[in-house]
């Protein structure tokens, strides 16, 4: 059977309360992210743990022609993760948006520190089942998941863990339609079965 992971995105302190670009509660996730990635630990199942992870000077800025005030700037404490994530040692770390012209929403935009990208890892380690939680619900758990769809994998949406922006009112519910849509699964802890 094919492998299956967990995929958390962009827990990150600009996006919780006291950050940035803060995500309303967002910080609230962080036990059950942790309670997910326990389960996983358990079953011996390989966790990612992306991270928007922005230059300076990039076209994602409203400054310099994007739509988002600064967040996650490499190197700086609001790109870390947030302190109340228990990452294992084990969770494989993938990047995303450290070229200046990208917005790279995706996890699928990524890459490990040693330059692979987040879909070939997936192919080396016959992943074909990502279970995905993290933030922001209605942008970068959004655009993974259309994206994991895309490229055939089986995909479930972990609706405990993920909290979305609203820019829009609606958006992070629209979006979780949409997943559901092109395919997405959701489940709570109580209906994790490894
Ligand atoms: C994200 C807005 C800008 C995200 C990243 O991680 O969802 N949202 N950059
Ligand atoms: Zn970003």
């Amino acid at each position: 059977m094919e492998t299956r992971a967990l995929v958390v995105v962009d827990f990150q302190n600009d996006f919780c309360p006291g950050g940035s670009l803060p995500v309303p509660e967002g910080d609230r996730i962080a036990d059950i992210l942790n309670g997910y990635m326990e389960r996983f630990t358990e079953e011996g199942l390989p966790i990612f743990a992306s991270r928007d992870w922005h230059p300076p000077k990039t076209s994602h800025f409203k400054e310099y022609g994007g739509i988002w005030p600064p967040h996650c700037v490499m190197g700086t404490r609001g790109a870390e993760f947030h302190p109340a994530l228990r990452l294992p040692p084990s969770a494989i770390i993938l990047t995303k948006g450290d070229r200046p012209d990208e917005d790279a929403y995706s996890v699928f935009q990524a890459h490990t520190d040693d330059g692979k990208g987040f879909k070939e890892v997936l192919e080396e380690m016959n992943i074909g089942h990502l279970h995905v939680g993290g933030l922001a619900t209605d942008y970068c758990v959004r655009a993974t998941v259309l994206d994991a769809l895309r490229e055939g994998l089986r995909v479930t949406l972990l609706l405990d863990a993920i909290k979305g922006v609203d820019v829009e009112e609606g958006d992070s519910v629209r979006a979780i339609e949409e997943m559901r849509q092109n395919g997405a699964d959701t489940i709570t802890m109580e209906q994790l079965s490894l």
